[in-house]
């Protein structure tokens, strides 16, 4: 028996299964997402990616400016010099909590091989830096404590590895070529390279018990859609309710993210640096940057309070979370404009939380002013700017609204109910000048409320 199979009798007997997600793909149709682990994921709503390595003493992209910003010596030779001795767990996770952020992903090994953490397996790790020791011991007991989630971000390629067989920068390169291993010495490297992968995330979940692993990395031509349903089924041989993105496998579609089919592995959908597909059906998440680098640059644009609360409610309303990432500066601090805008997605939260945390996506399809979540007897519309007039949608069969008011305000607003839709009339001034939320009481639960396809808005 394959060493996963053993696995699947045990996990047959007792898990919950989740209702739509692939879970480990057509080679273990019956290895599904935890239920419960996506329900706690689906909840939260709101997290922080954190892009960081010794590429920040450099303020360029990390990664991707090794070998063009920056020469490959020189750049592979950054850990030498790289010394965060103002880097505070504490401060890191009371950041994500300030902006209301319920779980935190940070870059364990990026595509540049670099390791934040002390690796059995490697000494291109934090060890090695005259910081001497790894930092995601001091962030994973400093997240437990504080109530924080912890995923992490693991690339599949690594253009510093001797085994992999990909590089970059290299003038032939493509983002997807189809190409075998027919090369016995490159296959053996590769099979050698599959088991330092396992090793290194053995050691991780082992050593700092992440609730997610977030691949990254997957779209080059030595890994294969074989080598993703097995590493699927790998991890969640090693700890049953991980949650793990769909870049483990081949299946996501581009920066859409989406997942062509359930053939592929993956517990939930991954768009990049946009705001996903409304899908209230499968799970997903955004990642998004605050500025427009993953990793830290001297005064990179920021994106403004608004683009990022509207963000935030355009994600959330079309069913899926926000990563919204940071890149932290080469002595461990991040930056304090980055803090204060965070801050002020908190503050925006602190009121309006009710509308994000524990909701799921719609009934209303987002148009160009409008979102909606639904929560209990309620549903929410959150307002990205006046609707110029009132707002008219229909009614989700079998419910009435019982009244609506701003969230926060006890005055109702006006409603009109009408033959299969209502209108609510709206004040010319809203209340908030980022998004506004009206809360709709309903006559009973909206939890299997179906998304209303109309365009009456
Ligand atoms: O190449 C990476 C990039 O550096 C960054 O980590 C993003 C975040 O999801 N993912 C890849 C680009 O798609």
């Amino acid at each position: 028996m394959t060493k996963h199979v053993i696995f699947l009798v045990i996990l047959l007997s007792n898990v919950v299964y989740a209702q739509n997600s692939s879970g480990g793909g057509e080679a273990y149709p019956y290895l599904k997402t935890n239920v419960e682990a996506l329900k706690k994921f689906q909840d939260s709503k709101f997290g922080m990616f954190i892009h960081w390595g010794p590429v920040a003493l450099r303020g360029t992209e990390i990664s991707w400016s090794r070998g063009v910003q920056v020469p490959i010596d020189d750049y592979d030779n950054l850990y030498k010099e790289f010394n965060p001795v103002l880097f505070n767990a504490s401060d890191w996770v009371t950041t994500a909590k300030n902006a209301g952020m319920k779980y935190i992903v940070l870059t364990t090994r990026h595509h540049d091989g670099f390791c934040l953490w002390d690796s059995k397996y490697t000494n291109y790790d934090m060890a090695s830096t005259p910081y001497g020791k790894g930092i995601i011991k001091d962030l994973s007991e400093e997240c437990k404590k504080q109530g924080i989630d912890l995923g992490f971000y693991y690339t599949i390629c690594d253009w510093h590895h001797e085994d992999y067989p990909v590089v970059y920068p290299d003038e032939n390169y493509k983002f997807h070529e189809e190409k075998e291993i027919t090369n016995p010495e490159v296959k053996q490297k590769m099979d050698r390279y599959i088991v330092y992968m396992e090793n290194q995330l053995k050691e991780l979940i082992e050593a700092y018990d992440p609730s997610f692993i977030w691949f990254d990395g997957e779209w080059e031509w030595a890994w294969t859609h074989e080598m993703g349903m097995e590493l699927y089924a790998y991890l969640r041989n090693i700890k049953e309710d991980i949650l793990i993105n769909n870049r483990v496998d081949k299946g996501r579609e581009g920066m859409a993210g989406t997942t062509k089919s359930y053939k592929y592995a993956g517990d939930y959908a991954t768009p990049e640096r946009e705001i996903g597909k409304y899908d209230v059906t499968n799970a997903w998440e955004s990642c998004i940057t605050i500025a427009n680098q993953w990793a830290w640059k001297a005064n990179d644009k920021l994106k403004t309070r608004k683009q990022c609360i509207q963000t935030l409610v355009q994600t959330v309303g079309g069913g899926g979370n926000l990563l919204l990432n940071v890149g932290p500066m080469a002595d461990g601090r991040i930056e304090e404009r980055q803090v204060v805008r965070l801050k002020e997605i908190g503050s925006w939260l602190d009121l309006y939380g009710e509308a994000i945390y524990n909701t799921r996506g719609g009934p209303y399809l987002p148009n160009d002013y409008l979102v909606s979540t639904h929560k209990d007897n309620k549903i929410y519309l959150h307002l990205l700017k006046h609707p110029d007039g009132n707002i008219n949608l229909p009614l989700p069969k079998g419910f009435e609204v019982k009244n609506a008011h701003f969230v926060n305000q006890a005055d109702f607003l006006n409603l009109k109910i009408k033959k299969g839709y209502f209108e609510v009339i709206v004040p010319e001034k809203l209340p908030d000048s980022d998004v506004s939320v009206i809360v709709l009481e309903m006559n009973k639960s909206t939890i299997n409320m179906k998304s209303v396809e109309n365009d009456v808005y």
